[in-house]
């Protein structure tokens, strides 16, 4: 049974609040009041990074039952895809989604419509050039990104900036019940479960909920989240471990996480645990943001 809009929502919440109702419990969490001050809640669309930068180099990817296919193209043919296939999508094909992409780091002006990013939520050891560590997502209406967990078994803030995303989630102690494939990733589809060939996801409870343009959605490690856009949607989100879940995540190299996953946790872990300042980790972490898992 799917429960419906069973998540709590908080305007506005303090870093003290998050940190010890939310981060400390596993628990996810909706956080309004905080992106409608950013420039970019009122500014960004996909003409304004049009205008920004039409000959960027980008890849989007084809999510098909058995594998990923990248294609690149640049920033503005994407948006010429998006525009057409929204104008009219019965006679246009749906146009592959553009998922974590680094593009703080390629339009670095995008930086100052972010602010004030809420840092305080963040361990201090990301506070220098936080952006660094955010990924994007540009997509039209109906894009989808299937049933997974982050892979290094990170938190996740989720900024919806515009668009809504309706986000099917189930906690890590339901992965049992919805057929792993590989580390990260799931055989069920929760909007559409196949019983008979999945017959435990009857056990699970998916929570199903819409995050709006302007809000925050907080992911505790290892949820399970499958995501459909319902309108032409841009979203960044930054994955980040403190120094418990960077160590549990260390703890999963024995329970299948693949060793090139665990060689980012470690670099994370000699920032968070051994405090190595980010502009030395970053070198070698650098490479993750572009790695497909
Ligand atoms: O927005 C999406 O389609 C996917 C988001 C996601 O998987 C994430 O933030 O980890
Ligand atoms: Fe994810």
């Amino acid at each position: 049974m799917i429960v419906l809009d069973e998540i709590e929502r908080k305007y506005k919440l303090s870093s003290d609040n998050f940190t010890k109702n939310y981060v400390a419990q596993g628990k996810p969490v909706i956080i309004s009041g905080v992106i409608p001050s950013w420039n970019s809640f009122s500014q960004w669309s996909l003409k304004y990074f049009n205008q920004l930068s039409p000959s960027l180099n980008i890849y989007a990817k084809n999510f098909s039952d058995k594998e990923i296919e990248i294609c690149s193209l640049t920033m503005g043919e994407y948006i010429k895809l998006i525009e057409n296939y929204e104008a009219d999508s019965l006679n246009n094909p749906s146009p592959p989604y553009c998922h974590d992409l680094p593009l703080f780091s390629l339009i670095p002006s995008l930086i100052e419509d972010a602010q004030p990013f809420p840092l305080d939520y963040l361990p201090k050891w990301y506070w220098y050039k936080w952006w660094r560590y955010c990924q994007f997502f540009l997509g039209c209406s109906n894009s989808i990104t299937p049933l997974h967990f982050d892979c290094l078994l990170t938190n996740n803030i989720f900024c919806q900036i515009v668009g809504r995303k309706q986000f099917t989630i189930l906690l890590p102690e339901d992965a049992k019940y919805c057929y792993r494939k590989g580390w990260r990733w799931f055989l069920v589809n929760p909007e559409n479960p196949d019983f008979n060939k999945y017959p435990e996801y009857k056990n699970a409870k998916p929570i199903r909920f819409i995050v709006n343009p302007g809000e925050i959605l907080y992911m505790p490690p290892g949820t399970l989240h499958h995501v459909r856009s319902l309108d032409m949607s841009i979203s960044f989100n930054i994955d980040w471990h403190t120094r418990k879940s960077c160590l549990n995540a260390i703890a999963a190299s024995v329970k299948g996480m693949p060793p090139q996953n665990s060689y980012y946790n470690f670099l994370l872990a000699m920032g968070l645990v051994f405090k190595i300042p980010s502009s030395v980790i970053f070198k070698f972490y650098k490479s993750y943001l572009n790695y497909v898992s």
